[in-house]
């Protein structure tokens, strides 16, 4: 097991675009583990592959509150969806900022697991927004992008600022 770097906003690698897994094998297995591991110690309750640099479509979550019920996705797709509501969101990758973003209320959620084996998984509230976090996150969209440009210019100069702190 490792701990991955975790990429931080502005980085513009963290605009690209994942690819689609085509095989699910022990390198994705180790892959999904290491995202677990840093997931788990940074604390965050869902991870994407992009946040650490590698590009190919695979997330990790875990909502529980005892670390209790990871969820790996590879290859997911949101195949339905219906109504709204409005989380407070945070970003391993935009640390310290938290604002208010409109998602879907639930969302069904078609994917691989760590075997290949395809599965539906239903969800609402808080994990449905990680999902749709961590989906954004592999088409190369950080949540701040959803918030005004002036606030997204904020955000910048706060991160840059600390950047230079802890440099
Ligand atoms: O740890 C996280 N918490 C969180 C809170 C509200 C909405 C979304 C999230 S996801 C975030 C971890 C992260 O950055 N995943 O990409
Ligand atoms: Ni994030």
């Amino acid at each position: 097991m490792a701990l991955l770097p975790i990429l931080r906003y502005p980085d513009p690698r963290l605009h690209t675009r994942a690819a689609p897994v085509h095989e699910v094998n022990d390198e994705i297995r180790q892959l999904v583990a290491d995202m677990a591991e840093t997931m788990y110690e940074a604390p965050g309750i869902g991870l994407a592959a992009t946040q650490v640099n590698v590009h190919q479509r695979v997330v990790v979550i875990d909502t529980s509150e005892d670390k209790s019920a990871l969820l790996a996705l590879i290859n997911p797709e949101i195949i339905a969806r219906s109504g709204e509501q409005v989380c407070e969101e945070g970003c391993l990758s935009v640390p310290g900022i938290y604002d208010k973003v409109s998602r879907s209320e639930t969302v069904r959620v078609r994917a691989l697991d760590q075997h290949g084996k395809t599965f539906e998984l239903d969800a609402e509230g808080l994990l449905a927004v990680c999902i749709q976090h961590e989906l954004d996150h592999l088409e190369g969209k950080v949540f701040v992008e959803y918030l005004s440009q002036l606030k997204q210019t904020r955000i910048k100069g706060k991160l840059a600022k600390k950047a230079r702190i802890t440099a």
